[in-house]
């Protein structure tokens, strides 16, 4: 509700797309920093936001899982088809032809049969079967595709998408798989395209993946594009508008960028209601694929993203430096540092670093070198924008011209809430419970947005957790119950959570 009024600024980008129709081939002309331009006052640069095209990002993934010791083969197992339970294979770590290690979910596929790495069987059965496969850049990259998994068994049961914005410190959900949302995570199943503009930032639970083994598709997705066509239009050829969107709203640029992702696998295809004790080689994780494509994140500072040592680096231009171009180059902080912008569309706005006056000679020098500020690609800041006093970082513009919101506002005077903020006198502050993003579970009620009224069973700020106190075997039954009863804290700080890492914070 209040991202909606915000986003009414998207008609605005929809207007001013329309105008440069024969601008908006593909992803959008930001693959050049600069260009030389020619005056009756001789030549000069123009500089403009600019930013790496999208790539394969598992050729410099990293993998970890687990627990480590979860790949089948060591020692060697047995396993069984769904299907038909006494048509078994081996899995062998030391034979080559029969060893599924991980490396096998990022290899080149297209061959048949297709290589895929492979768990254990669920021998601890009623013990849930967990795996987390954690990927990671170290990198802050811009997804810009579908996330696709190709499972070689059934699609699991339970699977959790998480990802990481601060380098795997913390994690938040992405996305909920599940063949019953209700009773796996309580929340009512949803797919993308339940979304609108709206709730495009909405973390959903989605049965639309998980009909286990018998399904013909063995494959998942997180939709990346479902999202955009809400702001680029179904075919996605209208990005301009998606662009103008990002530009002003954290909250979506957020929404798209990681530094890891983590799959976390919490309860294998069983085909059936009932897991067969009998065959519990049957039942196992299969991945044969991982595709995630996305570009460097480099602030509209870079087209270049390099692997140096392993390790993926924007070539920062603009004279700025670091992984992101995310700081002005010793000697150019002349003024603070401050990401690109895609606005105005179609170029956009550099915001060079300029140099620190005391490294270069003397100030009419900086002048010639320097015609005037609108040529250097700086937004002007020298606007008065009546920011709001309690909803804004400063009462002034920042150098790009626009006022710099606290946590949870948003609007073009930080005077508006973010979805899952309410307006209290002093500003925007976070909803405990609302009826969308952080909702109370367990038959619990939300009040005023500050707290959830849990019946007498359930405790916890999303009445999330049984009252063990006054039910002295719930807790203990419930964990018995294995796979099934994972706590299910739906809070969904992803969204609105500061980065806590000022480097790579945009404003
Ligand atoms: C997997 O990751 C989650 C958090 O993302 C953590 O709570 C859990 O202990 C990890 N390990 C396993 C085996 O699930
Ligand atoms: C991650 O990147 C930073 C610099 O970008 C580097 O200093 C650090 O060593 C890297 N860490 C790993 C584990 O590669
Ligand atoms: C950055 O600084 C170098 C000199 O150190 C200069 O040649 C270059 O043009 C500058 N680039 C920008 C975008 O200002
Ligand atoms: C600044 O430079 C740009 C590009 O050369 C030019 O179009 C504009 O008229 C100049 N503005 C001023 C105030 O000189
Ligand atoms: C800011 O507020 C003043 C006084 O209320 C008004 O005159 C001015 O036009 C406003 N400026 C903007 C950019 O809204
Ligand atoms: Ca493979």
């Amino acid at each position: 509700m209040y991202l909606s009024r915000f986003l009414s600024l998207h008609a605005l980008w929809v207007t001013v797309s329309s105008v440069i129709q024969h601008y908006t081939s593909a992803w959008g002309h930001y693959d050049v920093c600069k260009t030389q331009i020619y005056t009756d006052e001789g030549k000069f640069w123009d500089y403009t936001a600019c930013q790496p095209e999208a790539i394969d990002m598992m050729k410099y993934v990293k993998v970890s899982l687990d627990p480590p010791d979860i790949t089948c083969g060591n020692p060697p197992e047995t396993f069984c088809g769904m299907g038909n339970p006494y048509m078994c294979n081996e899995c062998d770590a030391a034979i080559d032809e029969l060893a599924h290690p991980p490396e096998l979910m990022f290899d080149a596929e297209g061959r048949y049969p297709s290589t895929y790495w492979q768990s254990t069987t669920w021998k601890g059965y009623p013990q849930p079967l967990l795996v987390n496969i954690t990927l990671y850049w170290n990198k802050t990259i811009e997804l810009t595709d579908n996330i696709v998994i190709t499972f070689e068994s059934g699609r699991p049961d339970l699977m959790i998408l998480e990802k990481s914005l601060d380098y795997g410190r913390t994690w938040q959900p992405y996305q909920y798989y599940a063949t019953d949302c209700l009773n796996a995570f309580n929340m009512e199943p949803k797919t993308v395209r339940d979304l609108s503009q709206q709730t495009v930032l909405e973390i959903i639970c989605t049965e639309e993946y998980s009909m286990g083994y018998m399904a013909n598709s063995k494959i998942l997705h997180f939709e990346i594009k479902d999202r955009f066509a809400f702001f680029a239009g179904p075919r996605l050829h209208n990005m301009a508008s998606l662009y103008g969107q990002l530009d002003t709203t954290k909250n979506l640029r957020d929404f798209f960028t990681v530094t890891d992702l983590r799959i976390r696998l919490l309860r294998p295809a069983t085909g059936e209601i009932y897991v067969d004790p009998q065959h519990l080689t049957r039942y196992f994780y299969a991945i044969s694929d991982i595709k995630v494509i996305g570009r460097c994140k480099c602030n509209l500072h870079a087209t270049g993203c390099r692997e140096e040592n392993k390790k993926l680096l924007c070539e920062c231009e603009h004279n700025t430096t670091g992984p992101d171009c995310g700081k002005c180059k010793k000697n150019y902080q002349g003024r603070p540092w401050s990401a690109g912008s895609y606005l105005p569309i179609p170029k956009g706005t550099a915001n060079i670093c300029m140099p620190s006056i005391s490294s270069i000679g003397t100030p009419p020098k900086f002048d010639r070198i320097w015609p005037n500020i609108s040529s250097l690609g700086v937004s002007n800041p020298n606007q008065e924008c009546n920011c709001s006093r309690f909803g804004s970082v400063h009462d002034r513009c920042n150098e790009r011209g626009i006022c710099e919101c606290k946590q949870g506002a948003t609007g073009p005077k930080c005077d508006k809430c973010l979805r899952g903020y309410n307006w209290h006198n002093q500003g925007c502050q976070s909803n405990v419970c609302d009826n969308e993003l952080q909702i109370c579970q367990n038959g619990g009620t939300c009040h005023n947005n500050v707290r959830c009224q849990c019946p007498a069973a359930y405790t916890g700020v999303l009445c999330e957790k049984r009252s063990c106190e006054m039910d002295p075997d719930g807790c203990s039954q419930s964990s018995a119950q294995g796979a099934i009863s994972l706590p299910c804290v739906i809070l969904l700080l992803p969204l609105i959570a500061p980065l806590g890492l000022s480097g790579f914070l945009i404003f």
